[in-house]
């Protein structure tokens, strides 16, 4: 470790209105819930009235997020190892929330495991080809990365990996199932409001992922074309996920249509990849300015 020549608080002072700092601020006030005190009561009253088949997709959805919120609880530290090397004080105070809110995440699904769906612990069987592929394979290999390469292609590669594919396009296409199940059928009401405060943390992990990738672009235009290719490489995985859960029922449950969950994540992947390239060519100043605007206008 080298010794500290300098520190951010007693010479320049925290730059509040950066954009990590908003988040910071956001998921100070927002991201404090407790998944333990969710009432998981009426929860456990609908699950025993649904059919197996529904049963079965709802598992499947959740062996997707429980795993994958593990996984990028395990898998987070080289990325804030990388920040805090390079003097970020700002983006590392966010990342502490970042971390812990993925801890919270997954406690939140163990929880509607141990006590909505209860039995069985098992579900590696939901983890399909291209799941594994993406959680298993490309998230840690590009996280793990970091620890001996903290490069800014390294960082890009960390981030739209997990920001911009994992969380950015798989898991909010999975809110997007959860929420379609759920509210139409007024089912699982304490699981419901654990998904929208889930939602809601995960949109800050998205941003800074945005804000991130955007600052390398705009240091740095080469690494454009590296994201590009990188990321449709990675959404063919997410959407073969998408993809390999249809492919389990000869009807789908609750009426789902392949078509709607498609159609969605590949505008979730759009969306975020026009937000990148509006990175490049900009100043850092700009990059700020336009991030701070997002945050700000952004509810969640
Ligand atoms: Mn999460
Ligand atoms: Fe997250």
């Amino acid at each position: 470790m080298m010794a500290h020549t300098t520190f951010a608080t007693t010479t320049r002072g925290l730059r509040r209105e950066s954009p990590p700092m908003r988040l910071f601020e956001k998921a100070k006030r927002l991201g404090g819930w407790n998944p333990s005190t969710l009432d998981l009561t009426h929860d456990r009253e609908h699950w025993l009235r649904l059919s197996d088949p529904e049963r079965d997709l709802l598992l499947r959805l959740t062996a997707l997020f429980q795993a994958g919120e593990e996984a990028v609880t395990l898998d987070l530290l080289p990325l804030v190892q990388a920040i805090a090397r390079e003097g970020r004080l700002e983006e590392e105070l966010f990342l502490t929330s970042f971390l812990y809110e993925e801890a919270k995440h997954t406690d939140f699904f163990a929880r509607f495991l141990d006590e909505v769906a209860g039995g069985e612990h098992d579900l590696s069987r939901f983890h399909t080809p291209s799941y594994r592929a993406l959680i298993y394979e490309a998230l840690p290999a590009a996280m793990g990365r970091l620890a001996t390469d903290p490069s800014p292609r390294a960082q890009a590669e960390a981030a739209l990996t997990y920001n911009m594919i994992v969380e950015g396009v798989l898991a909010e296409t999975g809110y997007h199932a959860y929420v379609t199940m759920l509210e139409a059928h007024d089912l699982l009401p304490g699981t419901r409001a654990g998904i929208r405060l889930l939602k809601q943390d995960e949109s800050r992990h998205i941003a800074y992922g945005i804000y991130l990738l955007s600052r390398l672009i705009a240091a740095d235009d080469a690494i454009w074309e590296q994201i590009v290719t990188r990321m449709n490489e990675l959404v063919m995985h997410a959407l073969g996920v998408i993809d390999e859960a249809f492919s389990a029922y000869d009807q789908m449950p609750f009426g789902l249509e392949l078509e709607t969950f498609t159609s969605y994540a590949l505008g979730q992947f759009q969306k975020r990849l026009d937000r990148l390239e509006a990175a490049r060519g900009r100043s850092l100043a700009e990059i700020d300015q336009s991030t701070a605007t997002i945050i700000a206008d952004d509810d969640g």
